[in-house]
């Protein structure tokens, strides 16, 4: 039983204490912090505010939360990200139908809640559009984002067998959940601009296109 977060965290000295401290008291039983490697202090800082900080050297965003699925030790669990964008205090919402046992997977959907002004660029605000329109017409699911901020069920998410490692892996979990007939909700969610550094995603060309190149493969890849 319980709530454990799962923070994916590479380089992010600037957030990580201030998202610690923004998730709210009793909203989780325990906190990972999935450091992959940080040269910027990330981990300490993670350490000192109380979360449970695990080392995955390997590289990729997927890696990292999958390590951290592996390591929880509460039935449910919650993804958000480490630099900002996602805000902690919504993590009662994204949660509570995973616990009344109402939703197998609760997905946090920035299009339909909040994005504030320069969080998402407009490749991103498309991609994910698009991404979600391939979805509804592939899967028959009604989504509208496939953002990082959600919550699932542990035992569910180990029996997917989750292979994408990388930014494919949010998608992955999406249609694999779709195929295996899971129900699948939105619940909207605020997404604000990273604290800090420069994005490493979204507003780079290099990154908004391998994005985009394992969030379609793994679309299509399922679809069939
Ligand atoms: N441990 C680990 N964390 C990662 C890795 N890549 C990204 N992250 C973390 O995963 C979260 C999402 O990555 P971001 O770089 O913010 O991805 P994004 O939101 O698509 O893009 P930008 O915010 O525009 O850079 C952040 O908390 C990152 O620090 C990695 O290889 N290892
Ligand atoms: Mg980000």
């Amino acid at each position: 039983m319980g709530v454990t977060v799962i923070i994916p965290a590479l380089n992010e000295a600037a957030s990580i204490g201030k998202v610690l401290a923004a998730i709210p008291p009793g909203a989780a039983d325990e906190v990972i912090v999935v450091d992959g490697g940080s040269t910027d202090g990330t981990a300490g800082i993670a350490q000192r505010c109380g979360a449970r900080v695990i080392e995955e050297p390997q590289r990729g965003y997927g890696r990292a939360c999958a390590t951290g699925v592996v390591q929880a030790r509460c039935e449910t669990l919650v993804f958000l990200d480490a630099d900002g964008a996602d805000d902690p205090s919504q993590i009662p919402d994204v949660v509570a139908l995973i616990l009344s046992g109402d939703a197998d997977l609760v997905v946090g959907s920035r299009l339909s809640g909040e994005v504030e002004r320069g969080a998402m660029p407009f490749q991103q605000r498309f991609g994910n559009w698009l991404a979600a329109w391939l979805i509804r017409r592939l899967y028959g699911l009604a989504i509208t984002d496939l953002g990082p901020f959600r919550a699932v069920d542990r035992g569910r998410l180990l029996k997917l067998g989750m292979v994408e490692m990388t930014y494919g892996w949010p998608t992955e979990m999406i249609v694999k959940a779709a195929r295996s007939g899971w129900r699948v909700t939105e619940v909207p969610v605020r997404y604000h601009p990273r604290t800090a550094g420069r994005s490493k995603i979204s507003g780079t060309l290099k990154g908004t296109v391998s994005a985009a190149y394992h969030i379609l493969r793994t679309i299509f890849r399922y679809a069939r």
